[in-house]
């Protein structure tokens, strides 16, 4: 099984991501064909200082090894590195349909009032990531719950394209959505996702804070005054209480039901002093071996070109074969 994934290098990556994406990226290494992309295109669909943008793309990549992924194994690489992306996405924005892409929630979330004002690159935003993904004929896509919807449109994509031209070329693919932290909310507004560009940062866990930051966001967390209930079926109304007992379990590798058998009953102080606990022993070691990669920048960079390098030889044919499907001519 081929699988991909990508990750925007738009800020520090939060427990989010890790919860909801790489953990599971790390996990998939075994007895797969994994590539991994730093999606640095798809960070400037937002504007990004392009001192601030090169420092969180190598940012980003350092976390990706501190997490476990193996570049000799697999491969790692920067999205604008490979033209392939950008070339497919070009033929996919003349493929999707216009009304696809007025559906997609993430754009009307991140374009918010402002629509008007939001990039153009924005609104496209999910025919390159099904671009990111069919120039791999990758087949499986480990994501959070929050990319459901960009999946499906990847497979829209692929089915159109592939009724277009008559041909069965580009494969149908999986969503990976995986463990009990799928979705990690928000930790000011349980109705929102965690997100690394959110303005609040008392909204998330960056994986580079330290154990005191972790402790005091994790403390400031919202709840309610309630204390925790004994089943799982007494979060339902609770958001703030679900996500907290969401990443504990995800933390714990068990689930609501083993979490509130521990804590349940119990009022909010003792478990999230124990939540703090736990977090920061997953995510010290991260952050100490992210700052260790990060003292080398030309380690990262040589590890990207080599899985740039990598990563064009898979797509480029690929690509190359649906410009002449569509009837480009190569002289
Ligand atoms: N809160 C989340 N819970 C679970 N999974 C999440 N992911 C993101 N937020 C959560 C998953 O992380 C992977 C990489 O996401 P991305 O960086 O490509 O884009 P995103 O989903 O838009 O993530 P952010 O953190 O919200 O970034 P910004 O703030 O820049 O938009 C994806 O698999 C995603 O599902």
């Amino acid at each position: 099984m081929r699988i991909f994934s990508g990750i925007q290098p738009s800020g520090i990556p939060t427990l989010g991501n890790y919860l909801g994406a790489i953990r599971n990226w790390a996990a998939l290494q075994d007895g797969n064909d994994c590539i991994y992309c730093v999606v640095d295109l798809h960070a400037i669909t937002v504007f990004q200082d392009p001192a601030a943008l090169r420092q969180q793309t190598r940012e980003m990549a350092a976390v990706l090894l501190a997490c476990g992924i193996d570049p000799e194994k697999h491969i790692v690489f920067l999205q604008s590195a490979v033209r392939a992306h950008a070339q497919l996405a070009w033929i996919f924005n003349c493929v999707a349909r216009l009304g696809w892409l007025n559906r997609m929630t993430q754009f009307k979330d991140k374009a918010g009032k402002d629509r008007e004002n939001a990039s153009a690159g924005l609104y496209v935003y999910p025919n390159l990531m099904a671009a990111d993904i069919h120039a791999y004929h990758a087949t499986a896509v480990p994501v959070g719950d929050d990319q459901r919807q960009h999946l499906e449109l990847a497979n829209d994509i692929a089915q159109k394209f592939n009724h277009d031209y008559g041909v069965e070329f580009f494969p149908r693919i999986e969503p990976y959505i995986m463990g009990p932290a799928a979705r990690v909310m928000s930790l000011r507004d349980g109705s929102k996702k965690m997100s690394k560009s959110d303005p609040s940062e008392q909204s998330r866990i960056n994986l580079n804070d330290d154990a005191d930051t972790i402790a005091l966001k994790i403390r400031r967390a919202k709840t309610d005054p309630e204390p925790l209930p004994s089943e799982p079926d007494g979060l339902a109304d609770r958001p703030e209480a679900r996500n907290l007992v969401g990443i504990y379990a995800a933390l714990t590798d068990g689930d609501a039901a083993s979490v509130l058998r521990e804590h349940g009953g119990k009022g909010f102080g003792a478990f999230k002093e124990a939540l703090a606990a736990l977090l920061v022993d997953h995510l010290a070691p991260i952050a100490d071996e992210t700052r260790r990669l990060l003292a080398d920048p030309d380690h990262i960079d040589a590890v990207l070109g080599r899985g740039a390098a990598r990563a064009a030889a898979i797509a480029d044919p690929i690509v190359a074969e649906a410009e002449r499907l569509v009837g480009f001519v190569r002289v």
